[in-house]
Formats: structure tokens, C-alpha cells, sequence
């Protein structure tokens, strides 16, 4: 039961699989890789479907009648092997008329012409059915902190945003906008760094609702933070519209690896979290095979971090119905039955009476210094399950 199937929901970015390992010190290793085979080889897998930017589907330099004739060929793939398209995103990084950043780019016609090809690439998406339109920065930033003025960049971003919600709302688009955030790489510093950072902003726009955050493993884990706690706080505000899910060794350039092929404890609590928590989007893998495969190892790689995913969903459900567990978790959240009264009405709202109770109960801060919390049996047990021995 841990072969993929259709209800997993899980989707690869035709550019995940497509990768021809090039990186700043190598060529390329692999051919390219026909989207319309990429989408049958993924099918025969067990993914749900495919996502992918403006250009990974139809060539930057495209006539609209080979746009035209690529997404009937692409349509009829995803209808011949019983795929879907659940996001879309643009390409505002790989031309060289981005070098400077797409929509915080210090040059106006930068500026305008993406917002064009966004417009463009926005009709593509939701022609092949995308729900979610995820904006990855890029290029968004800046190698000298001399080159742009921070705070235009932010009303910059926020201009373009602002515009294509209304964009999208105008032409009757039934679509979300999710944010990806990643500090650095490719240039040194990029603007919204973090899940943070980004929740932040979308309280700023106009159409706040329609803006969530699409948050990536290795990109949180570059910023040396807990991935499990920033989806944690976009579950908590109902603004997790999609993930990125992959693996990274340590805070160092995105390395994209396959899905929990390094970081198994804390994969193993994001898996938990995503299953527990209702989370019913996409488990979407942005990744790439090692620069060493060949094709081969490509659906090696797709099959693996789709297992993976599997078995953790698995061992977090036993986990979570382990006796032990389930009793140590008890002991732990227990505690004084009037302490927990007290803060259900703390949650329920302020009123005076409760802020008097409070100023008069008593606590013995000697006791609740001495407690021992029990967390080492408890992450041993969580240990256990996960090497396999329970
Ligand atoms: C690129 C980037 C990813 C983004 C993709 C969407 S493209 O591979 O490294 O993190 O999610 O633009
Ligand atoms: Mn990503
Ligand atoms: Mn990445
Ligand atoms: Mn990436």
C-alpha cells in the first residue's frame, strides 16, 4: 500500500523531470525530455498530474499557432493517460531580458513585459485547468544592496499582485495565487524570503483571500528554519494553497533532492501535520533527479519521493495509533482542570472578570519548575516508529 495512487494527489512540475542536470559548473547530462511523454511515464507511475510554467509547455519564442496546436497535443496526452493540471506558474527568471528581476526590475519595460507574459501565461494555466497560479520570485532581488530601493521593490511586487488578481477576476478565473518564498539563489539576496515574510505581505493586498503562500521544503531549510512550523502557521491561517515538497542537506544553495531523502525525522512530522490537519491540495514535488541518471534514474527518482511520501503517511497513522504514544501524549497535554478553564475563556475573549480571576489565582511555580515533561521516552518512541522497530 505504499504504490502511489491517483487519490494521493501527487504532482510533479514537467520541469522536475525534464531536468537535464545543467548546474554553474556543468552541461548538460540528459536529453530533453517531451512533456507529452513525461506526462505518460508519471501517469504509469501512480502521480495525479503534472504543473508547469508558461515555457516548459510552449517555447518562449512560440507563434500563437504553435501555442495553439502544442496545447491540443498536451490536452489530449493529459486526457488519453488520466492526468491533471492543478497549478500553473511563469518562467520570469530564465530569459535573459530578467537578469535583473521580472516585476521589482529596476527597468519599466522589465517591468511591464512581465506582467504581459504573466497575463499570457495566467490563460494557459487555466486552459489546461490550473486552480492554483504559483509566483516564485526568481530573480527577485538583488546582488548589491546599491542597485534598487527595498520599499519600491515591495510596492512593486505588490502592484503586480494587486493587478493580476484583478486580471483574474475580471476574466471570470476560478484561481488562487500562491506565493513561493526562497532567500537567495539565483541572485544572492531575493525579496520575500521566507513563509513569513510572504504572510506577512498578503495582509497588504487587495484581495488578501485570494493569495496564499506555496512554501518549499529546501527553501526554508536554506533560511535554516523549521519547514514543519511555517506550514504549520499557513494551515493555521487557512493560506497553505500548495507545497513544494523536497529534501535539502543544511542551509546551502537549493539543492532540490528527492522527497525525504535527507531530512527523514523532520519529513516525517510534516507528513503528520499534512495528513492530520485536512490539507486536501496537491503534494507536489519540486525536485530533480541526481545530475549522475540517466533516464531511468529520472522515474527512479519520481517513484521515490512519491513512496517515501507514502510510507511516512503510513508511519505517522501508526505513530499517532500507538498506545504508548497516545498515552504519553495525554499525560503531557493533561494538567490542573482549573488552569485549562481558565485559559478556555482566555481563548473565548477578554473581559474583566476574567482578567481579575486570573490576577488572583495562585500558582506554585517551585512544582511546575521540578515536572519532568517526558519528551525523551516520547521522541524515542517517534524515533522507533521511524526506524521501523515498532
Ligand atoms: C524553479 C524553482 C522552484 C519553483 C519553480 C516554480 S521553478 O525550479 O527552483 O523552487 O518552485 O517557479
Ligand atoms: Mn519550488
Ligand atoms: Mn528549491
Ligand atoms: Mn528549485
Amino acid at each position: 500500500h505504499y504504490t502511489p495512487k491517483k487519490e494521493d494527489k501527487f504532482t510533479f512540475g514537467l520541469w522536475t523531470v525534464a531536468n537535464q542536470g545543467r548546474d554553474p559548473f556543468g552541461d548538460v547530462v540528459r536529453p530533453v525530455l517531451n512533456p507529452i511523454h513525461s506526462v505518460q511515464k508519471l501517469s504509469e507511475l501512480g502521480a495525479w498530474g503534472v504543473n508547469f510554467h508558461d515555457n516548459d509547455l510552449v517555447p518562449f519564442d512560440a507563434t500563437p499557432a504553435q501555442r495553439d496546436q502544442i496545447v491540443r497535443d498536451f490536452k489530449k496526452a493529459l486526457n488519453d493517460y488520466g492526468m491533471v493540471v492543478p497549478m500553473a506558474t511563469t518562467n520570469l527568471f530564465f530569459h535573459p531580458a530578467f537578469k535583473d528581476g521580472a516585476f521589482t526590475a529596476v527597468d519599466p519595460s522589465v517591468r511591464a513585459f512581465a506582467l504581459q507574459k504573466t497575463m499570457r501565461a495566467i490563460d494557459l494555466g487555466v486552459e489546461l485547468g490550473a486552480k492554483t497560479y504559483v509566483f516564485w520570485g526568481g530573480r527577485e532581488g538583488v546582488d548589491s544592496e546599491v542597485s534598487k530601493d527595498p520599499v519600491e521593490a515591495v510596492k512593486r511586487m505588490r502592484d503586480a499582485i494587486n493587478f493580476l488578481c484583478e486580471y483574474a477576476i475580471d476574466n471570470g478565473y476560478d484561481l488562487r495565487f500562491a506565493l513561493e518564498p526562497k532567500p537567495n539563489e539565483p541572485r544572492s539576496d531575493t525579496y520575500f524570503p521566507t513563509v513569513g515574510h510572504m504572510l506577512a505581505f498578503i495582509y497588504t493586498l487587495d484581495h488578501p483571500d485570494m493569495v496564499g503562500v506555496n512554501p518549499e521544503v529546501a527553501h526554508e531549510h536554506m533560511s535554516g528554519l523549521n519547514f514543519v512550523h511555517g506550514i504549520a502557521q499557513a494551515l493555521e491561517a487557512g493560506k497553505l494553497f500548495h507545497i513544494d515538497l523536497n529534501d535539502q542537506k543544511g542551509p546551502r544553495y537549493d539543492q532540490d533532492l528527492r522527497f525525504g531523502s535527507e531530512s527523514i525525522k523532520s519529513m516525517f512530522f510534516l507528513v503528520r501535520l499534512l495528513e492530520n490537519s485536512g490539507y486536501d491540495g496537491p503534494r507536489h514535488f519540486d525536485a530533480h533527479a541526481y545530475r549522475t541518471e540517466d533516464e531511468q534514474g529520472v522515474w527512479d527518482f519520481a517513484a521515490g519521493c512519491m513512496r517515501t511520501y507514502n510510507i511516512l503517511r503510513e508511519k505517522a497513522r501508526r505513530f499517532d495509533a500507538d498506545p504508548a504514544v497516545q498515552q504519553l501524549l495525554a499525560t503531557v497535554n493533561g494538567g490542573n482542570a482549573d488552569h485549562i478553564a481558565l485559559l478556555n475563556q482566555v481563548r473565548s475573549g477578554y473581559s474583566k472578570e476574567l482578567a481579575s480571576k486570573l490576577r488572583e489565582t495562585t500558582f506554585d511555580p517551585t512544582a511546575l519548575g521540578q515536572r519532568g515533561y517526558q519528551y525523551e521516552k516520547l521522541d524515542q518512541l517517534a524515533i522507533e516508529h521511524i526506524l521501523g522497530v515498532r
